[in-house]
């Protein structure tokens, strides 16, 4: 049997998963099992609901919420559940991504919602967040955190001489 996903990513729409690919490929990478599905929060609200339910009791640990436009899932996520969520800014519509930002960024206190970068930078960063997150609790994971960022700085071109 699948180990149940410590990382939940919702999205609103399919329309969304192709900017969500560098998210699932790093949560790969830390070897986070994970598990996305596409819930529109406007469209589908008691779907969205029932879903995080089901998913904290299978032990979800970490939601990642995606969304473009007027992007509430994210922090409609952060009012149903008090576990850490992250919320991606997809970008695309007239503002660009833009819209999703404010939309997920400005979170009434005591709602949290950890807001990353518009776009594929952001959701690669919604999985090292959530590793970063998983990390403080679990010592394999962090671990791979560790090894991430040591081979993170060896690729940095940290010293190069541009004139050379
Ligand atoms: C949002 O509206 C979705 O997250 C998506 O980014 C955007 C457009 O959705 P579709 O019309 O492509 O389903 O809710």
């Amino acid at each position: 049997m699948r180990d149940s996903p410590a990382v939940a990513v919702i999205c609103g729409s399919r329309s969304d998963l192709p900017t969500l690919k560098g998210c699932f490929d790093v949560l790969d990478g830390y070897g986070i099992v994970w598990e996305a599905s596409v819930i529109s929060a406007h469209r589908q609200p008691d779907a969205l609901h029932a879903y995080v339910r089901e998913a904290e009791g299978r032990g979800a640990r970490v939601f990642i919420g995606a969304a473009g436009l007027a992007a509430h899932l994210p922090g409609v996520l952060a009012s149903l559940t008090a576990r850490p969520v992250i919320g991606v800014p997809i970008d695309g519509g007239a503002l660009g991504g833009a819209d999703a930002l404010y939309a997920i960024v400005q979170m009434p206190p005591g709602v949290p919602v950890a807001t990353v970068a518009i776009g594929s930078a952001g959701a690669k960063n919604a999985a090292h967040l959530a590793a970063r997150i998983l990390a403080l609790g679990d010592p394999a994971v962090a671990e791979r955190v560790e090894a991430f960022r040591t081979e993170q700085a060896a690729g940095a071109d940290i010293g190069v001489d541009p004139r050379a």
